[in-house]
């Protein structure tokens, strides 16, 4: 491995070139935020990319957590996942709601709906699932519970930008959900977020309240907050949809990769499943007892060789102190997200990873299992590299694409960004 640290995202940007001309339409017209041209293309284009038709873009997922949940006046207690990022629970608290973590599925690493059933008491409102690592939820049976006892679902789905479900895009399930386009996810605004919801006077009461609550120049609905998307923010997102698709591919091809290669090396288990239908947006793998090392001698076995898993995500939530003293945060009511939490460990996958660093990774992965001389194969992207390019040849192969997909040592293309 090279002295250039690969790190377990790096987000995905454009040419610089490619974004000047937004840039010169913002200095021209001096319109820099509320609701302004870029920003309406941008809920419009989304809308269209992803298949929904209400969507609202915010300045993070968090400040849309936090409004979806003051646009539905959820209250009392909501049941979650404890298996995300501190933001989901986070969200809750800034509402002053009380969560209650349920167990996760220890296959989908989301909610499991049975568990969700066991913990819904009369003060229950709503449940709050992620669709962690991209994969849907148990959609329908969540939906199930939802009816039978009367609740709001909003589904955190800050991983899940471009995921389908059955034909469809999984962000029509639920009340709402919540996409983040921060810089280390699939699609990235620098920051940003949007929400999705099912009709057009929700998403107009959620437009008051990301304004403060106006309604109009002289008439405040609500005690709203700034979660408005600035149009620099939404021209990036509008160039960024140009790229979407190659960006997403290059994800598929690195998944493929490291699940052929993984086959090769006991103990390390993919946990997430393959599909066109999922966005790639993270590569966790299971460390199982037949790996030689475990999952935190694996993290700095990996470290060591200046690769930087994540190990997405411990802790639980529910052991950070604002959570812990929750009856529904101890660890024998949550098993499965607790196994999850010590095993579970991020590669490194975004676009502009090369095939020489996910080789290695793959490498320094199979060194410390018995069987030393297993054969790493570079990647094969014969079938799907864009025609014209040639397969084994990372630097031309991407030369075709530019900036974008360079191939270049990171260097390189450190130098190739601040052009
Ligand atoms: N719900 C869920 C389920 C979420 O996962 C998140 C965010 C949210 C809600 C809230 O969404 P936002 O309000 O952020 O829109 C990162 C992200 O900061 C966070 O957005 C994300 N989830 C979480 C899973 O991961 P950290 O603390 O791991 O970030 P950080 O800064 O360590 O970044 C990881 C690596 O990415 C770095 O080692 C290097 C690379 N990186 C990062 C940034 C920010 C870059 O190369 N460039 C960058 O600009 O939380």
């Amino acid at each position: 491995m090279s002295n250039q640290p690969v790190f377990v995202t790096q987000p995905y940007l454009p040419p610089l070139e490619e974004f000047v001309p937004y840039l010169e339409k913002i200095w021209g017209n001096k319109i820099l935020t509320n609701n302004g041209p870029f920003h309406q293309e941008l809920e419009a284009a989304l809308g269209q990319y992803l298949g929904v038709k209400h969507l609202s873009l915010f300045t993070n997922a968090t400040l849309a957590l936090i409004t979806a949940l003051q646009a539905l006046r959820i209250s009392g207690e909501v049941i979650t996942t404890p298996y995300s990022f501190v933001a989901t629970a986070h969200s809750l608290m800034w509402n002053n709601i009380k969560p209650v973590f349920a167990d996760v599925d220890p296959q989908t690493c989301n909610l499991d709906p049975a568990r969700i059933e066991e913990m819904i008491t009369p003060e229950t409102t709503a449940i709050m699932p992620v669709h962690c690592y991209g994969r849907p939820c148990d959609v329908e049976k969540i939906q199930d519970i939802a009816d039978t006892y009367g609740l709001k679902v909003i589904y955190d789905a800050a991983h899940a930008f471009g995921v389908r479900h059955k034909g469809q895009s999984v962000l029509q399930h639920g009340d709402m959900s919540i996409l983040s386009f921060h810089a280390t996810k699939v699609f990235n605004t620098f920051e940003g977020g949007a929400i999705i919801c099912q009709d057009e006077r929700t998403k107009q009461r959620i437009d008051y309240l990301k304004n403060f609550g106006f309604a109009n120049e002289t008439t405040v609905i609500a005690t709203g907050i700034n979660g408005k998307m600035s149009e620099f923010n939404a021209a990036l997102g509008l160039l960024q949809l140009k790229h979407i698709d190659r960006a997403l591919e290059r994800r598929r091809q690195i998944d493929r990769y490291y699940r052929e290669q993984l086959r090769k090396i006991a103990g390390l288990v993919p946990m997430t499943p393959e599909g066109d239908h999922l966005n790639q947006s993270y590569f966790p793998i299971m460390v199982a007892p037949d790996y030689p090392l475990s999952r935190d001698q694996l993290y700095e076995h990996l470290k060591h060789h200046n690769i930087h898993g994540r190990r997405y995500f411990y802790p639980l939530i529910s052991d950070f102190p604002m959570y812990r003293h929750l009856p529904s945060a101890q660890s024998a009511h949550l098993p499965n997200a607790r196994q999850l939490a010590d095993r579970v460990i991020c590669l490194p996958i975004y676009p502009g990873l090369s095939d020489a660093q996910a080789q290695s990774i793959v490498q320094v992965l199979a060194s410390p299992a018995k069987k030393l001389t297993i054969q790493v194969e570079p990647i094969d992207l014969a079938d799907a590299a864009p025609s014209g390019l040639n397969a084994f040849d990372p630097f031309e192969r991407f030369s075709n694409l530019g900036a974008v997909y360079s191939f270049a040592p990171p260097s390189l293309m450190d130098a190739a960004a601040v052009k």
